[in-house]
């Protein structure tokens, strides 16, 4: 009786500890997977720097940059679990999680970024947001992840026939299985830290990625054909938790919402930047580029994957169609 009593009064006490801790200041800590100078990795810290100053040092958080604290769905169910408050994720990996948010994901649903932004602003946005708040992670505002184009050690990549039998690394989503799949391709998912590796020793002999990325971590060393295929253009999230979100004060809410609106916007002007400087650099370093004259054959081949993705969710027509018809 006693012990059960003590037990109690030191969790309550430790509850109430725990409580005021809270009122008085938070820390908070943020996933990143980018490495140091990347648009990302600037637009988080700003964003860290950003909720102290606007919260008056009453929120802060601890920025973790290049993956050290574990590979993407790893840690996107970290902050959904609230084990970690805060992540920039790429919706990719978030799409098997929250249906609404894997519409994204289907290769060419966009024409180009800016069609994606105005989705995204629009009430299409509205519904991918609702759809990983349900989930527990809440977009705090979307960055920019440009388009990726399928890269290779041995040939320049022009037609469906092209991708036929290659190995080719996609991030954790079935849809990215699919779409390789449907090209002739063996798809291989696999953690991001690892693909230079495979790449290397031709565990995988491809991958796809935007220019910064594909420069960021030497992919373009040991694959140097980039084949401007452009069939996804996925954007990415400042995420937190929304437990975390959902019990913090108005003005702490706005703060923080401000400070990540205010990030994405720097994010978007240095990736816009950068985008440019990896082209020139890789191509500079001796990578050969080529425009694929026609995507056609790409898109057609890409209907299965519409196919299985709407017979999953039927309720989700409405907001493919809603993208499409978007100008
Ligand atoms: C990059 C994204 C990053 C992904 C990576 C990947 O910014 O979030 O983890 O691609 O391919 O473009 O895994």
């Amino acid at each position: 009786m006693y012990e059960k009593l003590k037990t109690s009064l030191i969790g309550a006490a430790a509850v109430l500890a725990l409580a005021g801790h809270a009122a008085s200041a938070a820390e908070w800590r943020g996933w990143n997977i980018h490495v140091e100078g990347y648009p990302n990795t600037v637009a988080m810290d700003k964003f860290a720097e950003l909720v102290a100053e606007k919260t008056g040092g009453e929120i802060t958080l601890q920025m973790f940059h290049g993956g050290t604290l574990g590979n993407q769905p790893d840690a996107i169910e970290q902050v959904r679990l609230g084990a970690l408050e805060i992540g920039n994720f790429n919706l990719g990996p978030i799409g098997p999680i929250a249906a609404e948010a894997n519409v994204v994901s289907l290769p060419f649903i966009f024409k180009d970024v800016a069609h994606m932004f105005r989705v995204l602003n629009g009430e299409g946005g509205a519904k991918i947001a609702e759809g990983m708040a349900a989930k527990g992670l809440i977009p705090l505002s979307w960055y920019d992840a440009g388009a990726r184009s399928f890269y290779n050690g041995t040939k320049p990549i022009n037609a469906p026939a092209d991708v036929a039998g290659m190995k080719v690394r996609v991030m954790n989503n079935d849809l990215y299985s699919g779409m390789i799949s449907e090209l002739g391709g063996n798809p291989s998912p696999m953690a991001f830290a690892e693909v230079y590796q495979a790449l290397k020793t031709g565990v995988v002999d491809g991958a796809e990625n935007n220019w910064p990325s594909y420069e960021s971590t030497g992919h373009f060393e040991v694959a140097g054909y980039y084949s401007l295929s452009q069939h996804l253009i996925i954007p990415e999230c400042l995420c937190i938790n929304a437990d975390v979100y959902n019990a913090l004060s108005d003005a702490h809410k706005a703060a923080v919402k401000e400070a990540a609106v205010e990030s994405a916007e720097l994010q978007r002007e240095l990736w816009t930047a950068r985008e440019a400087t990896s082209r020139k650099m890789v191509e500079d370093s001796g990578v050969v580029t080529n425009e694929i004259a026609d995507k056609g054959p790409f898109q057609a081949a890409m209907a299965p994957v519409y196919e299985t993705y709407l017979s999953a969710n039927p309720e989700l027509r409405p907001l493919v169609e809603l993208i499409q018809t978007t100008n």
